[in-house]
């Protein structure tokens, strides 16, 4: 397996502290806008929560992306032709894929990147064991920073596939900038298979980050539990509230905690001042229209050829191809 994850060891006056998550925390929480990165989410907690998050009956993009890649693998699989090198960003479970790799033929390759290495190492064996003849390389990396991939046959094409509309919580320049890195990996002959959230109703977007089960409220608010135990922080989660709602001049959902009190918070030694209403900022969920999307493609080094919608027109899974 070939490995990019990286852990500092620091220490702080009394406490050892991941030394990577305190500096961004910190910087986060001391700056004008107090914000938290959500990749800090995918705790053990936070991971089972974003899991009952995908099966609330308000989260549509789960199912809806599941039944557009039901009904249009075999037409993906085809767009990406024969000797397919398979590269998935944040592979997770790894369920999706198994819906391109039963339609492609001849897939030479599937390479799995993700940061979690049990799960992982789970997954690449799972899948070696399904489709024999698939070499299986499992990659064990942060995806947003530049990765070095195995060696792959040159004779493969590659094909990066990055599901689940994670693409929307990266600010444009950011998603760009990650296409392009993607761009570079699958080559001139390569593509892209995407998922992506559409703008839509905003009441539809606002329930399904507000959902009646309080499930969205709880992975928010998760965050707070985390830094506590991670970062030896003092947040008193009954003084802060979960708040979501669609920002449409920026096309996004934005997710806050808002403390309901002045209060001071110690996180990793630091003193934190907030003051009655003062949010942390914790995620934005980008919404595409085309031409947004035409713009993202088009800066990352792609061009759309094939979007796949839902009878809703809720969600693409959109087929790029390197330009
Ligand atoms: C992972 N990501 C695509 C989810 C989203 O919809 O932006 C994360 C999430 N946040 C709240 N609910 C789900």
């Amino acid at each position: 397996m070939t490995s990019n994850a990286q852990r500092l060891p620091a220490t702080s006056d009394n406490q050892q502290y991941d030394a990577q998550e305190r500096d961004l925390v910190l910087r986060g929480l001391t700056s004008d806008v107090k914000t938290l990165l959500p990749s800090l989410f995918y705790d053990t907690a936070g991971a089972a929560l974003f899991e009952q998050i995908c099966e609330l009956p308000e989260y549509y993009p789960t199912r809806t992306e599941l039944s557009i890649l039901a009904e249009h693998s075999a037409a993906l699989a085809a767009a990406a032709g024969e000797s397919v090198a398979l590269i998935e960003y944040g592979s997770g479970a790894g369920i999706k894929v198994r819906l391109l790799l039963d339609h492609l033929e001849r897939p030479v390759a599937y390479v799995p990147v993700d940061v979690s290495q049990a799960q992982l190492l789970r997954v690449a064996e799972e899948r070696a064991m399904q489709y024999p003849g698939l070499q299986v390389l499992p990659v064990c990396a942060d995806y947003t920073q530049p990765l070095s991939l195995p060696k792959l046959s040159p004779a493969a094409r590659r094909v990066a596939f990055f599901p689940g509309s994670t693409i929307g919580n990266f600010h444009p320049t950011e998603a760009a900038a990650f296409l392009h890195r993607v761009r570079h990996t699958v080559g001139p002959q390569g593509g892209m298979i995407l998922g992506v959230d559409r703008r839509k109703d905003p009441q539809v977007l606002h329930d399904a980050y507000n959902d009646a089960a309080g499930v969205t409220a709880a992975f928010n608010l998760n965050l707070l539990t985390r830094l506590n135990r991670t970062l030896g922080a003092t947040f008193d989660l009954g003084t802060f509230r979960h708040v979501a709602f669609f920002n449409d001049a920026a096309s996004r959902i934005e997710m806050h905690l808002e403390s309901t009190i002045a209060q001071q918070v110690r996180v990793a030694d630091v003193d934190i001042t907030f003051e009655a209403g003062e949010t942390i900022h914790t995620e934005c969920s980008y919404k595409y229209d085309e031409p947004r999307l035409e713009a993202l493609a088009e800066a990352g080094g792609f061009r759309i050829a094939t979007l796949y919608t839902d009878a809703r027109d809720w969600f693409w899974v959109a087929w790029l191809r390197a330009v």
